[in-house]
């Protein structure tokens, strides 16, 4: 299948963070803006510090990104750049996660962000018809007590808001630390999904399913080193949203030739493809089905199952999802 193909079909993206599509020239732009002097001179400094060797590396560069936004105008351009992306890419539904605890500790608090990114996604809705949705995810290196405090700043924001989400670093921050959160979150009526299995091991794939009642699992590549996990995934049918690019760019797999999303996909799993944080990894979501076409020789029916899956795996209603099947 060619890229004009790929790019004419219309695809669910479910893995994506916002502040991971801060664009170079946009963090530069708001650095100016705001007088905030940062470690590099040109685009090309910021593309160079790009080079990431695991989770953590690239973790302290996406805080760092972060601090240049401030106001509620920020946060509005930033949605308003990847939402722009998704036009452009075809991606006609997106579930995007916002981390709140990225700016709430740095004195940005709900009133500043939720406001900029609402209008940014009801401007789309209106010009466009874009369909998205709003994944809040908690910080797992920080405490279950922080994220509750934030799940209790969110409730004037709670009916934009579609599921709670787990991120940042995985080792030693299992899901179960957030069992009781999780429990509160499905009681106002949130769906729940969690990073599981990325640098973690195949074991906090079980936990996200059993202690957080998770309906999909972010990554979750490490599943194929637990068979009955794997089989378990296929019977339930739980999504992965996996993300190739971001997994070589952090070493989770050496080269894009040796990722297994293939082999979980003719393994009968619902995977999905997603970019994570595309201005950090180098691409977007037409990229990364690109390079599984280039370095795992993925056929047209398997591109096209893919995108199936990326309706399938999504929070969109039945008829919604049947009008994109
Ligand atoms: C993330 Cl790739 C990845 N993994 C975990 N947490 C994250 N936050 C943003 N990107
Ligand atoms: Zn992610």
């Amino acid at each position: 299948m060619s890229m004009s193909l790929i790019q004419a079909l219309p695809k669910a993206e479910l893995h994506l963070h916002i502040e991971g599509t801060l664009t170079p020239s946009r963090m530069m732009a708001l650095a100016k803006k705001h007088n905030i002097s940062l470690p590099y001179v040109t685009l090309e400094d910021i593309q160079a510090a790009y080079q990431f060797d695991d989770l953590q590396s690239f973790l302290n560069l996406y805080y760092q990104g972060a601090d240049v936004l401030r106001e509620e105008e920020d946060f509005f351009q930033l949605m308003w750049d990847y939402l722009l992306v998704c036009k452009e890419e075809n991606i006609v539904h997106t579930e995007i996660m916002f981390d709140p605890q990225t700016h709430t500790n740095r004195g940005v608090g709900f009133d500043v962000f939720m406001p900029g990114f609402l209008s940014a996604i009801r401007k789309a809705k209106r010009e466009w018809g874009q369909s998205t949705k709003l994944i809040m995810s908690f910080l797992r290196d920080l405490t279950e007590a922080q994220a509750f405090d934030t799940l209790d700043a969110s409730m004037p924001y709670l009916a934009d808001i579609e599921a709670v989400g787990l991120d940042s670093a995985e080792k030693a921050n299992p899901p179960e630390k957030f069992r009781k959160v999780f429990a509160k979150a499905k009681s106002l009526g949130l769906k729940r999904v969690a990073h599981a299995g990325e640098e973690g091991p195949a074991e906090y794939i079980w936990g996200a399913i059993n202690e957080l009642n998770v309906a999909r699992i972010d990554h979750g590549v490490r599943a194929t080193e637990d068979n009955v996990l794997l089989r378990f995934l296929r019977e339930h049918q739980i999504p992965l949203t996996v993300c190739p690019l971001s997994n070589i760019k952090l070493n989770v797999f050496d080269k894009m030739d040796q990722h297994n999303i293939l082999s979980l996909l003719n393994d009968g799993l619902c995977v999905t493809v997603n970019s994570d944080d595309p201005s950090y990894f180098g691409g977007y979501l037409n990229q990364n089905y690109k390079e599984l076409q280039h370095h795992l020789d993925a056929t047209d029916d398997q591109i096209v199952q893919l995108i199936k899956n990326s309706f399938l795996a999504s929070f969109l209603a039945p008829d919604e999802k049947e009008y994109w099947l």
